[in-house]
């Protein structure tokens, strides 16, 4: 594995589509520069780059768990998604994955495990971005107020989510319909687009709370993993993801 020391500025002058082939975390999509709220547009079904090295998340997250995380367990999902859209004859090419997600009831658990953590873990590599505590701002720091009182109780109310997420899970900041922040969290690799969800909605920012997204570095320590992985949020992506 080639150690990657060069700066986020430097990721995105090399753009590729190398990302689909596992451990390469050299380039970036060029669509994942240009609009990170459409983070799925192209080729939403394979696999893309990291958009950092894997010690660039210490020491929150160390590289050792990052690596095995992304080129082990979030690629595997990426290969069984693609073997599930073959059997069940899903066009990858015309299909978009958000709309499988939504209507992941009328396909196998094999499609919804893996798509939706295929989904999940794309999504949470962009939640996050290496450097200094951050808080929201703008219009996500407004609709954080007016949904949840504070910003503090809606961190609060977050890590809960995780923490109390029995088993394997994520915990979600979810946009619903209309329009509301909500939090929630989900079993598995499930996540709010899907129809089998009990809180249905955009996910606009998430975090892994399966051992593997921590064990190495915290063991059963889970909300510490939880309490020290806010350093790490990238609100600017969230921001972004709001309609
Ligand atoms: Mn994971």
């Amino acid at each position: 594995m080639k150690k990657n020391t060069s700066s986020r500025r430097d990721f995105i002058k090399v753009t590729g589509h190398a990302g689909v082939a596992a451990g390469l975390s050299m380039t970036i999509l060029p669509s994942l520069v240009k609009a990170e709220n459409e983070f799925l547009a192209d080729s939403a079904f394979t696999q893309h780059a990291l958009p950092y090295a894997y010690n660039a998340l210490e020491p929150v997250i160390d590289a050792m768990t990052m690596e095995i995380h992304y080129s082990k367990h979030a690629t595997g999902y990426a290969k069984n998604l693609a073997e599930a859209c073959a059997a069940e004859k899903v066009n990858t090419n015309s299909e978009k994955l958000e709309n499988l997600l939504r209507n992941i009831s009328k396909y196998s658990t094999k499609m919804r495990n893996n798509g939706g953590g295929h989904y999940n873990h794309e999504l949470f590599w962009q939640c996050m971005r290496p450097g200094t505590a951050a808080k929201p701002e703008g219009n996500l720091a407004a609709a954080i107020d007016r949904s949840f009182g504070s910003f503090e109780t809606f961190k609060t109310q977050f890590s809960d989510a995780g923490k109390n997420r029995f088993g394997s899970g994520w915990a979600w900041l979810v946009q619903t319909p209309d329009h509301h922040l909500v939090v929630t969290s989900t079993p598995n690799q499930d996540n709010p687009l899907m129809d089998i969800s009990e809180v249905k909605g955009t996910p606009l920012l998430g975090l892994d709370v399966w051992e593997h997204a921590y064990y190495l570095k915290y063991q059963n320590k889970r909300p510490d993993y939880i309490n020290n992985w806010w350093n790490l949020v990238n609100w600017d992506f969230v921001a972004k993801r709001m309609m």
